[in-house]
């Protein structure tokens, strides 16, 4: 068994949940932010068989699209000036960040 975790686009999350959802994949989402932006996203956690890992990455591949974002300064109020932004940037925000890590053991109580 597998644990893929994918952070997808707020803008993405509903179609994905529903995609998974009608494939039969088992699935927690989460709202997550993006450490780099400061703007929300959604992380799912996936725990799969093995031989539905490849299926499940070609779902969430074909769901989840590349897109350019224009990033707005933002004011620094209340947070860490170190870290403000003061121009805007164009970034290319992934269609999915996926991690598949291995699962040693898994339990329903
Ligand atoms: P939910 O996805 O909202 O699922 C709630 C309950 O609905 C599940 O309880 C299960 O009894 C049923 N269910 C879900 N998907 C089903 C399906 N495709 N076919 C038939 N019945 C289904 P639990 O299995 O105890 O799961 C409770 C919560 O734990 C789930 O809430 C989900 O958030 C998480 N979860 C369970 N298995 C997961 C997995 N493999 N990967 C990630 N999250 C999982
Ligand atoms: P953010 O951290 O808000 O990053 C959004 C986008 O900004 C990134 O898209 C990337 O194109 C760009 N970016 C991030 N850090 C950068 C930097 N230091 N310099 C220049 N550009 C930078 P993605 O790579 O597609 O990532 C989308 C979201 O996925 C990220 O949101 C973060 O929440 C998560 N993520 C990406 N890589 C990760 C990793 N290695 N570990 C944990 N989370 C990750």
């Amino acid at each position: 068994m597998k644990m893929i975790i994918a952070i997808v686009q707020d803008h993405d999350s509903q179609r994905l949940a529903d995609r998974l959802a009608k494939n039969d994949f088992r699935s927690t989402k989460l709202a997550t932010t993006g450490g780099f932006l400061r703007a929300g996203n959604t992380t799912f956690l996936c725990g799969v068989r093995d031989e539905r890992v490849d299926e499940l990455l070609t779902l969430i591949d074909d769901t989840c699209g590349n897109r350019e974002q224009t990033v707005a300064p933002v004011t620094p109020m209340g947070g860490n000036a170190d870290s403000y932004i003061p121009y805007p940037v164009e970034v290319e925000v992934g269609g999915a960040t996926v991690f598949v890590l291995p699962i040693e053991q898994f339990e329903r109580f």
